[in-house]
């Protein structure tokens, strides 16, 4: 960086008084982008953030889903670029949302696990943003425990929230919504862009609940897909030999872990699961006569064809992945519609042109590959996330980059496009090089993912790192290492990790592991002996 860039920053920074808010002249681990110059506020582009809950790769048009179509998401890809390698750095709902807030890994922004409570003191995206002027709102699934913090308006689902007449909770209170989750969402985010400062940019962080469990299709789609099957993983089967013994423990199977009248939707079924579970679909006690009433159309003759056709072994594992799928693509053809709708506006109110819109989901999921539904494991699936943006002015339309992604990345983007120097303490790197679709050369190379949770689905801690073409994973409870060639196994169905011809990609490995430790100041494992 030369050092009239270091004076404009400075100079900047003290512009924006921020000098002495944790603020250096370089920014983390870009090393050397250029200082971004204070730019009017009227220049300063909106940021639409759309943000889901589990929603995977593989059920979207533009990665190239081979089960369902989203015409609206994909326009944003065609008008925009499509990361094809985005990642979490711990794949989990509220751990992914603090990441994206913080800009840092797990263990610096403190959130870890589902079952900790984000510290709102600590500086966030919205809290910079709010700084030079924006306005800041998020609306939907929150997940922090703690109340927002660095947002002008707020209006959140408590804990996980309900896909049938919702609850909301904002600074006034908590008051329940009649209707379906995803509408709802997009209705008050819309809301919020008629009633917001005009003379100010933006940051909507609009947080869709679905499609998250348990997959409780709106009113509008409950019979899509009904006269369809779709097509299975390859990996649906899974036997889980040649990798970690761990992977043989999990509970997260389709076969073994859905609950009947909870999950699958069978109404009334006392049959548990093979944890002994049989809980009631909550989803359905909460609506209203009517909505039960166009619900119980929908499934109970397909439920009677069940329950008379007495299914066994594969078959039966086969109809309970067309129930979940069918479910699973139903909440996402409310998302399509209503992030259609909400495109549909910004170009109404004459906000295309200075908006930046992202499309992103908190983690991926199993769609059945391995077996499973669920996330957690350092597995593609789950590891990866969506990640669809336009940005006027830098995005080359239709453009796709396979260069490393992480979600620790979003924050230091905007506070580029924002015209904020990224703070020394963001882990995370602006991914704005990677928008005309190539990969500079002096990329990352690598990514460090660390999975902190001991609880449901039986998944245990994890740490590894993902190179183009190598994953090393370590379960360091038991001491297990597993060597992923991708390019050859891109299913990950077998660990090369003992055979010797890989013995010098797993040194390799290790001393990147090793390198991106230090790195990101990662803590030493504590692992958990029992
Ligand atoms: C709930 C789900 C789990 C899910 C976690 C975490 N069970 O506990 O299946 O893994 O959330 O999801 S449920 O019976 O309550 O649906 S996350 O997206 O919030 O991390
Ligand atoms: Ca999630």
């Amino acid at each position: 960086m030369s050092n009239l860039n270091i004076q404009t920053r400075r100079q900047f920074l003290k512009t924006i008084g921020m000098a002495s808010a944790g603020f250096t002249v370089a920014s983390a681990m870009t090393g050397c982008s250029m200082a971004p110059r204070p730019k009017p506020s009227a220049q300063r582009p909106n940021i639409v953030f759309i943000f889901t809950d589990d929603h995977a790769v593989q059920s979207i048009g533009a990665y190239g889903s081979k089960i369902n179509k989203t015409p609206n998401l994909d326009r944003i890809a065609k008008q925009g670029v499509t990361l094809e390698r985005c990642f979490c750095c711990n794949s989990i709902c509220a751990p992914s949302r603090a990441a994206v807030l913080t800009g840092k890994h797990s263990h610096v922004n403190g959130l870890m696990t589902n079952g900790t409570t984000f510290d709102g003191s600590q500086p966030t995206l919205p809290k910079y943003l709010k700084q030079v002027g924006y306005q800041t709102a998020l609306i939907g699934k929150w997940h922090l425990q703690s109340d927002p913090t660095g947002f002008d308006y707020w209006d959140i689902l408590p804990g996980q929230g309900s896909y049938y007449n919702p609850d909301f909770i904002s600074a006034q209170g908590k008051t329940r919504v009649e209707g379906y989750v995803t509408d709802i969402t997009t209705d008050k985010a819309m809301d919020w862009l008629d009633k917001r400062d005009q003379s100010k940019p933006f940051l909507l962080m609009c947080q869709h609940k679905a499609p998250h469990r348990i997959w409780a299709p709106g009113p509008d789609h409950l019979t899509m897909y009904d006269d369809v099957d779709i097509p299975e993983p390859d990996t649906l089967f899974d036997d889980y030999a040649n990798r970690s013994e761990v992977l043989k423990d999990n509970e997260m199977m389709i076969a073994k872990h859905m609950m009947y009248d909870y999950d699958l939707k069978v109404t009334g079924s006392e049959e548990p699961d093979a944890l002994g579970r049989k809980f009631k679909n909550g989803e359905r006690t909460r609506m209203t006569p009517e909505q039960r009433e166009k619900w119980d159309a929908a499934y109970e003759p397909k439920n009677d064809q069940f329950r008379a056709a007495k299914l066994t072994g594969k078959d039966l594992v086969r109809w309970k992945y067309q129930r979940y799928i069918k479910d699973y693509l139903r909440c996402i053809a409310s998302v399509d519609d209503n992030v259609g709708r909400l495109l549909d506006y910004l170009e109404a109110q004459g906000l295309k042109d200075n908006t930046i819109v992202v499309y992103s989901s908190d983690q991926g999921f199993y769609l059945g590959e391995h077996g499973w539904y669920d996330k957690r494991w350092m597995y593609e699936e789950s590891f990866r996330m969506p990640f669809l943006i336009t940005w006027p002015g830098v995005t080359r339309a239709g453009a796709r980059t396979r260069g490393l992604a992480q979600n620790i990345d979003f924050a230091p983007t905007f506070l580029e496009a924002a015209g904020v120097p990224v703070p020394e303490d963001m882990q995370g790197t602006s991914l704005k090089p990677l928008l005309r679709g190539k990969t500079p050369r002096t990329w990352r190379k690598s990514l460090y993912y660390h999975y902190y949770e001991r609880g449901e689905h039986h998944v245990p801690a994890h740490e590894g790192v993902r190179t183009d073409r190598y994953k090393l994973i370590h379960f360091y409870d038991t001491d297990e290492w597993e060597l992923f060639d991708l390019k050859k196994d891109p299913q990950e169905m077998k660990s090369v990790y003992r055979e010797s011809r890989y013995a010098k990609i797993v040194r390799t490995m290790k001393a990147e592991l090793a390198r991106l430790r230090v790195l990101y100041q990662v803590p030493p494992l504590k692992p958990r002996k029992d």
